[in-house]
């Protein structure tokens, strides 16, 4: 179902004090710190007691982190899986302590999908195909190839995966448009610039950058500059997220076409956590709702942005 993301979160539940263990990722770009916020503000306002951890975007950690909410013995697990596989006996411990599990975010392939309540999260694939549309309609008439670099997402996470199928499913059409190098950059800043600048040391035509978020694409900027080469119009660049920092290269024109990813997934979890915490049945799947900017469009709504 797609849940129009809601506004405010829930009252506090009567009497006892709900308790809700979330395992995060990591504080890898400014969307996952606009995330972090949304769900820290959003369970405050509801009157939960929050336990928080930071995995540092390791995955042995959000496991650790988990178990020792089963022990504390916590009303409510959420967490965003930092990559998809690897979560089944860690979720069956949760299971077997009767502890509901909500995913946030990002998704899990476990096959037995009574090891989590629901999933609370964009839809990657979309995202993909949006990036990829746009591409395929600015290049529709393309008489010579069009050389494309991809810096995908951390590996084996649901983003990086589904943004990248998404992407490659919509410009399969075109013959001319090329993904001639595609490498991890890990979602952040850093990394984004290191391998946009091996890109560019290996290929001297490039004319395009799909970068599965606004912190590589913006780390990839600086490397673009620094090989004297214009974002945006030398080589032209798509990103994911919509944080305030994609959206502002994108009103200077340094990004040409983002697709939002919406981080403030606070409201919707308290109130899921609320809905299984009163053994009401929620949808398995609460797809939040995003949308699509051009750099003209950025320029106009920069101002209102709340992350
Ligand atoms: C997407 C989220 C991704 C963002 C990145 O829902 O998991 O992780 O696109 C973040 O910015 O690091």
């Amino acid at each position: 179902t797609t849940n129009a993301a809601a506004t405010t979160a829930p009252a506090p539940a009567a009497g006892k004090k709900i308790t809700l263990g979330f395992a995060q990722v990591g504080a890898e770009s400014g969307w996952r710190t606009a995330n972090t916020k949304s769900v820290q503000d959003s369970a405050k306002e509801a009157g939960f007691d929050l336990k928080f951890s930071d995995a540092q975007q390791k995955q042995e950690n959000q496991i650790k982190a988990i178990r020792t909410y089963i022990q504390q013995k916590v009303d409510v697990i959420a967490f965003s899986p930092v990559v998809e596989s690897g979560w089944d006996t860690v979720l069956k411990e949760a299971k077997d302590a009767k502890i509901p599990v909500i995913l946030t975010d990002r998704a899990v392939d476990s096959k037995d999908t009574s090891l989590y309540a629901t999933f609370i999260g964009s839809d990657f694939v979309e995202e993909g195909k949006k990036a990829g549309k746009w591409l395929a309609d600015k290049y529709k008439d393309a008489k010579e190839d069009v050389n494309i670099v991809e810096l995908q997402g951390t590996t084996g996470s649901a983003p990086a995966n589904d943004r990248k199928a998404g992407f490659a499913e919509e410009i399969k059409g075109n013959p001319h448009l090329k993904v001639i190098a595609s490498q991890t950059g890990d979602f952040t800043r850093a990394k984004g610039k290191e391998v946009m600048q091996a890109f560019l040391k290996a290929h001297k035509d490039i004319k395009v950058l799909y970068a599965h978020n606004d912190d590589m694409a913006l780390g990839a900027i600086q490397a673009i500059e620094a090989a004297g080469l214009k974002p945006g119009q030398d080589i032209t660049i798509i990103s994911v997220d919509a944080v305030k920092d994609g959206m502002t290269a994108a009103s200077e024109g340094k990004i040409n076409f983002i697709v939002e990813c919406n981080p403030l997934l606070g409201p919707q979890l308290m109130q899921a956590v609320n809905d299984v915490v009163a053994g009401k049945s929620i949808e398995k799947r609460i797809v939040t709702k995003e949308g699509v900017f051009t750099s003209e469009d950025a320029k106009k709504v920069l101002a209102d942005r709340q992350y």
